[in-house]
């Protein structure tokens, strides 16, 4: 029994560590993610979510296997015209709430390896770096629908679905 304790002891502590290295993850939590299933000939799309992280922390990198290319991008509207660029990094402020939504930040799908199609859900891996430096992933599971999941009831009430 003593042996038996003995072998054993070695393996508990190495799990332990790693459910310690599992738990590091980022101080953020997220609302509302889905991203939006693409149409035919489409090779890239958009993310959405809302962001809200309980210590200062900066969102630095965002990485897909659905994707070859997963940026930060922003809409803002230049004079008349709607403009998108890359945003390299974001800052969050704890407990403020910040969209990720159409027309606004987005996080940008390019390069899609596979359409993105409504009913399945991609992985996506946000890191944040905490005000030590620290890098912190947040993995996710984003649904793939046609429109945000509040956006279903809005759009029936604008009769998209009338003839
Ligand atoms: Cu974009």
């Amino acid at each position: 029994m003593t042996l038996f304790i003995r072998t054993l002891l070695p393996t508990l502590v190495v799990v332990a560590a790693q459910a310690a290295l599992a738990q590091a993850a980022a101080p953020v939590t997220v609302q509302g993610a889905w991203a939006r299933a693409t149409v035919k000939g489409q090779t890239s799309s958009g993310a959405f979510m809302t962001l809200t992280a309980s210590e200062p922390v900066t969102l630095v990198r965002i990485a897909t296997p659905a994707a070859g290319v997963a940026e930060l991008h922003e809409m803002k509207m230049e004079g008349d015209v709607m403009r998108m660029r890359a945003v390299p990094a974001l800052q969050l402020v704890p407990t403020k709430p910040v969209q990720l939504k159409p027309g606004g930040y987005h996080l940008m799908l390019q390069d899609l390896k596979a359409p993105l199609q409504a009913g399945t859900a991609i992985a996506l891996t946000l890191t944040f770096r905490t005000a030590r430096g620290e890098e912190r992933p947040l993995v996710l599971q984003v649904p793939v629908s046609v429109t945000a999941p509040a956006e279903v009831g809005a759009a029936t009430t604008h009769g998209m679905h009338k003839p």
